[in-house]
């Protein structure tokens, strides 16, 4: 990786650099590529990491995969004939993007184990002031793909900080920790425990003793898993369009899917009976039945899909306890009815700060007042999820209101690129040193999503959700299919912008540089 820094110290002044990414996930990955492939060359990508991969360099609980089909799970421009299942393990789905990263000649232009401290737009100079752990910059345009899952929550829960086991997050596996033989207790029920909730209950073993603590029952369906042979796999390499047209297939199935969420929730009961066939499939025990079974609308919290979760609940190491939590002491859970279960390990898989971004706090707008500070008071928003007024030449991949429950993220991503290099591309061509969504542009989409959020099962489906922020406005999922997502986001709509051509000084400071 590029250094920028001397070993000795700051350096006297910042380094310019037209495009700075946030982030080597899927989303600054494909950001890269696409910039380079468009001719924009002058970029870096800072990582806090060491590698990239993103969610899928960092999530390493065990059975951690990827619950949307392996098909459509990958980029459109680096197509995987080599995937081993129809739904792909954490270590197969990394080591993917470390390959199209080594593959597409990117790689010397990402700075790993670096954070961004501070961002700030630079009115005068056009550009965003990047204070990172690792030096400073001087960026024309600042993407962000830092995700929208990536600062794990702990859960706010009394004694907590006294306990005197092992404590670690899903996202922050201790892979040091032997489990065997232990007393673990898993706080959480959502897709990270649902999937290691299973392997746990195979590695604590009969001498140990897995205690799941549930706030709230998830809908969770069987999934359709099995390996791909070795003649598929050779069709999908050898066939010419055989893997995009099993792709598509996918693509199509989940995208028929869309208007039960957004507009026919009753649609969705048909998702709740799949869901208590499999309860009853692998569930005796009424009581353990009527706890595990939602009183919600299917697809109001994310529907999840497993074979494993409802045996392992129903396996003799392990306990579903609904009673909430009062308190954690030095070595026990207290439940509100007495109970206390001593544990030597406690897994917390309670989700991650969706609707408030840790990001948004470091990045400093125009007006002076921070992401964080404009998003606490009136709610996620930005135009098209991508740009945000008051925040010229700043891009927020996977941004509010472009999250989905139904299908690929990668899409959704590989939509906002090309919006971005087409941004990027327009700037270039018009000499444009600054662009940024106007007020009414920016309320005008925001209004439109917050009114087709309306017969949603997310806000009809009587749950509590991540999606929803402290407004009750879900500000996170795309309400509609993806293609028309991607239409919206086709070109880059100029006209909808504040636009301020690159002053002549500025000009002259990248010629110097
Ligand atoms: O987190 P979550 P996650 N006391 O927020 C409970 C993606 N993902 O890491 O429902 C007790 O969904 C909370 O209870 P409740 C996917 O998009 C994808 O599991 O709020 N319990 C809930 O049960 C997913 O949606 C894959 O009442 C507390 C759980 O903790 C997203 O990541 C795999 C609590 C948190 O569930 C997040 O999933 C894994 C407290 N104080 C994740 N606080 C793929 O396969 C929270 N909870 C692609």
């Amino acid at each position: 990786a590029k250094k920028t820094t001397p070993e000795t110290g700051a350096p006297s002044t910042a380094q310019l650099v037209d495009h700075l990414i946030v982030g080597a996930g899927f989303a600054g990955l494909a950001a890269a590529i696409k910039l380079q492939e468009a001719g924009e060359r002058d970029f870096l990508v800072i990582e806090k990491d060491s590698d990239v991969g993103g969610t899928w360099h960092i999530n390493t609980y065990p059975g951690a995969e990827c619950d949307v089909p392996s098909q459509l799970y990958s980029y459109s421009f680096a197509l995987n004939p080599d995937w081993s299942k129809v739904y792909s393990p954490q270590p197969e789905i990394w080591d993917y993007t470390k390959r199209v990263a080594e593959e597409s000649g990117v790689l010397d232009r990402f700075v790993f184990d670096t954070a961004v401290v501070d961002a700030r737009w630079d009115d005068a100079a056009q550009r965003w002031r990047v204070t990172t752990t690792d030096g400073e910059y001087a960026a024309r345009t600042l993407i962000s793909g830092s995700g929208g899952l990536s600062e794990p929550r702990l859960p706010e829960i009394d004694g907590i900080e006294s306990f005197q086991g092992e404590i670690f997050h899903s996202a922050r596996w201790n892979h040091d920790v032997d489990l065997a033989g232990k007393r673990v207790a898993v706080i959480g029920t959502g897709a990270s425990a649902i999937q290691l909730v299973p392997e746990l209950q195979k590695v604590v073993g009969h001498l140990g003793h897995v205690d799941v603590y549930q706030r709230t029952p998830n809908w969770v369906i069987p999934r359709n898993e099995r390996r791909f042979t070795r003649v598929e796999k050779a069709i999908f390499r050898h066939v010419p369009g055989a893997q995009r047209a099993a792709r598509a297939a996918v693509y199509a199935l989940l995208e028929s899917r869309a208007p039960a969420f957004t507009r026919f929730p009753t649609l969705l009961k048909v998702v709740e009976s799949q869901c208590k066939k499999n309860i009853a499939k692998a569930i005796d025990d009424p009581e353990l039945v009527a706890k595990v079974t939602p009183t919600y609308r299917a697809g109001c919290k994310r529907i999840l899909i497993s074979n494993s979760w409802y045996p392992a609940l129903a396996a003799d190491n392990v306990d579903l306890v609904t009673d909430p939590i009062v308190k954690v002491t030095g070595d026990a859970v207290v439940t509100a009815d007495g109970e206390e279960r001593p544990i030597d390990v406690l897994v917390v898989a309670t989700g991650f700060y969706v609707t408030e971004p840790p990001i948004a706090q470091h990045i400093t707008g125009r007006e002076g007042g921070t992401l964080a500070e404009v998003w606490g008071e009136a709610g996620m928003a930005a135009y098209k999820g991508t740009t945000i007024h008051g925040f010229p030449n700043l891009f927020q991949i996977v941004g509010p209101n472009t999250a989905l429950g139904h299908s690929s993220m990668i899409f959704i991503i590989e939509s906002q690129v090309r919006y971005i290099v087409d941004a990027a591309r327009t700037m270039r061509r018009e000499g444009l040193g600054a662009i940024e969504p106007t007020a009414a542009a920016q309320e005008q989409w925001t209004a439109t999503i917050q009114e087709r959020m309306k017969p949603t099962v997310w806000t009809t489906g009587g749950c509590a959700s991540w999606y929803l922020d402290k407004f009750g406005n879900n500000t996170t999922l795309w309400p509609g299919q993806t293609f028309s997502f991607r239409s919206h986001l086709s070109r880059f709509d100029v006209d909808r912008y504040d636009v301020s051509a690159l002053t002549p000084s500025n000009i002259a400071e990248e010629a110097v540089a």
